[in-house]
């Protein structure tokens, strides 16, 4: 039972991956190229009450030319406490909320996407 929950974080982390690539791509110029990427999960915040437990996942990209940029790209909400992730926020390069990913039914698959929109003043 925990490897299929361990799996399906997984999966939704290869999901959530695909989604951070294709908006965040930021190369310096055309000769520096982006080579691959690393996720990883930062502490688990367990809040108080009702709220679920929150998660910090990084994005390390590795450029051709050796630099690197580590980010926070995504959030993960955990409504359950089982430690898979129900609900993820994709976050922009400015940190604010881009798209929210659900996955209610435990699948590991993205069930709901939801693009955020700006609040109009
Ligand atoms: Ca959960």
């Amino acid at each position: 039972m925990v490897k299929n929950k361990l799996k399906h974080s997984i999966l939704l982390l290869i999901s959530l991956a695909v989604l951070g690539c294709s908006t965040t791509d930021t190369a310096k110029n055309d000769s520096v190229t982006k080579t691959h990427y690393l996720l990883t999960t930062g502490d688990t915040e367990v809040h108080k009450g009702l709220l679920p437990n929150e998660t910090p996942v990084f994005v390390e990209w590795h450029y051709s030319n050796g630099d690197r940029k580590k980010q926070k790209g995504f959030t993960g909400w955990d409504f359950d406490r089982d430690g898979r992730f129900e609900m993820v926020d994709v976050l922009a390069e400015d940190s604010g909320v881009e798209t929210t990913i659900f996955d209610f039914d435990g699948d590991g698959k993205i069930d709901q996407k939801t693009k955020t929109q700006p609040i109009e003043k």
